[in-house]
């Protein structure tokens, strides 16, 4: 099948690579500061389900563009046919080869999507580079990718497209996210009526896709939530040292856990492509701070009087939530061992086993078990990291590659996503909570599908914010 194909043009270093990398959500794309990175056109095509959907060739900046305009100012022959015959024409002269080079696409019947940084004036080679660009006669987008936020020259730019293009948009390929760019294929379908449909069709599969990404991206983190929830370990007790058996453990459940959290973590980055670079998480990000820190505990979770309400619903347990809210930041909190050992039978509980035969192997003396956790802001905890993470993924454009000026948090108080959530939301998590860590012998038959449906439900805020 013939799928659309667009190629991104423009002068060096006005951030093409950046806007195909965006688009596609393919990070293996060369941007780089230095003009003249891209030497040689290079086709992206975006596969949904192994098929083929849609298709944006990086290429060349003009190096030549008055020159170039000269040439097709006075080219008189079939205007259909004004790009093949400047190839044939220049192919094997070392002037015009990064024109031909760019112009390849174009010749076979790509449409045209101009680049320009808005932040800098209009320059008599980008009226040249935008004139060569009419008389191809072909269906062409302009749009401004703004590099620094300083000098807007937007209006003028946009007064010169007009003559110029067939549309005209605004598309940061540094900040773009998913909506932005379903935004950016909307306005391609009106640069040319016959593209409508095929592009139509293309919108729909990008939507599809992205549904399903945060189907799987839910999926994976009810049920990582729900493991952690439930994990518990067991030690049989043989050396009078309580207290090391406890440290151990206590390393053993918190690795555990990490792990579980890790895995999660970057299987949500490969479901939104960030695949090539070790992705660092920015400066600010509560993220870098442990799972199991003070200050993950103090930043994240619910407020005080949140947990309390909540302890109403969950009932019976009321008296414990209601003692690690007061305490400030909970037991939850694991680092220090002496936390462990002050909140007590919370995360501990010694088991004294019959001695006994099992399969060959001698089961006895006293057990000591830590987890699962019996503190429900542990589940608010892990939610909210989940969910900053997957806000991170989604919001982090392929086609940026530094991440030292994103604007930082500053708010105060908790930061996370949970504090936002309604009283009906916060059932729906204290109900899972019980479903999964084994004190509820009822278990509610929905409560899984409906942690499941509000993980899913956030997903979609955070993707469409
Ligand atoms: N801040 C910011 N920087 C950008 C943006 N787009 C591109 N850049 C930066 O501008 C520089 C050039 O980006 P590229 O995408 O490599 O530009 P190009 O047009 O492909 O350049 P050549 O291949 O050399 O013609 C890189 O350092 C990018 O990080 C943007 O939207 N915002
Ligand atoms: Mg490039």
């Amino acid at each position: 099948m013939i799928i659309p194909e667009f190629a991104v043009l423009g002068h060096p270093n006005e951030g093409k690579s950046s806007v195909v990398s965006t688009l596609t959500e393919d990070d293996r794309i060369k941007v780089s500061r230095i003009p003249g990175e891209t030497t040689v056109s290079k086709a992206y095509t975006v596969k949904i389900d192994g098929e083929d959907i849609i298709r944006f060739v990086d290429t060349p900046g003009f190096q030549v563009p008055r020159q170039t305009l000269a040439w097709f100012r006075a080219f008189d022959g079939d205007p259909d046919l004004i790009v093949e015959r400047f190839i044939d024409t220049f192919k094997q002269d070392p002037f015009f080869a990064d024109e031909c080079e760019l112009m390849g696409p174009v010749a076979k019947g790509a449409g045209i999507i101009y680049v320009v940084d808005g932040s800098r004036p209009v320059r008599d080679d980008d009226l040249a580079e935008m004139e060569i660009l009419r008389l191809t006669s072909r269906p062409r987008m302009a749009i401004i990718n703004s590099k620094t936020d300083g000098k807007d020259y937007t209006s003028d730019w946009k007064f010169e497209f007009r003559k110029h293009f067939n549309a005209i948009r605004m598309f940061n390929s540094n900040t773009a996210n998913f909506t932005e760019r379903i935004k950016m294929l909307e306005s391609l379908k009106s640069i040319d009526q016959e593209w409508e449909p095929v592009l139509s069709r293309v919108i729909l599969a990008f939507k599809k896709d992205w549904q399903k990404r945060n189907r799987l991206a839910g999926a994976c983190m009810t049920r990582t939530i729900e493991q952690s929830l439930s994990f518990f370990i067991c030690e049989t007790i043989t050396s009078t040292d309580q207290d090391q058996i406890k440290e151990k453990l206590n390393e053993k459940y918190q690795a555990h856990i990490k792990d579980l959290e890790k895995q999660m973590f970057k299987k949500i980055r490969t479901l939104f492509k960030h695949n090539l670079f070790e992705v660092h998480l920015p400066e600010y990000s509560i993220l870098r701070h442990d799972l199991f820190s003070k200050q993950t505990w103090e930043l994240l979770g619910l407020t005080k009087e949140q947990l309390a309400a909540t302890g109403a619903i969950i009932g019976g347990t009321v008296g414990a939530v209601l003692d690690t809210a007061a305490a400030g930041i909970t037991f939850g909190v694991f680092t220090a061992i002496g936390g462990i050992l002050g909140a007590g039978s919370a995360l501990f509980s010694g088991r004294k086993i019959a001695a006994k035969k099992t399969a060959g192997m001698r089961l006895g003396g006293d057990k000591l078990q830590l987890g699962p956790n019996k503190n429900i802001q542990f589940l608010y905890i892990l939610m909210d990291r989940a969910l900053i993470y997957y806000s991170h993924m989604i919001n982090r454009p392929h086609g940026r590659r530094d991440l030292t000026d994103l604007p930082q948090n500053t708010k105060s108080g908790k930061k996370g996503f949970s504090t936002g959530f309604t009283s009906r939301q916060r059932t729906v998590c204290a109900k899972f909570f019980k479903a999964v860590n084994g004190r509820s012998l009822i278990k509610e038959k929905t409560a899984l599908s409906d942690f499941e449906d509000l993980v899913e439900t956030m997903l979609k805020n955070i993707s469409s914010q």
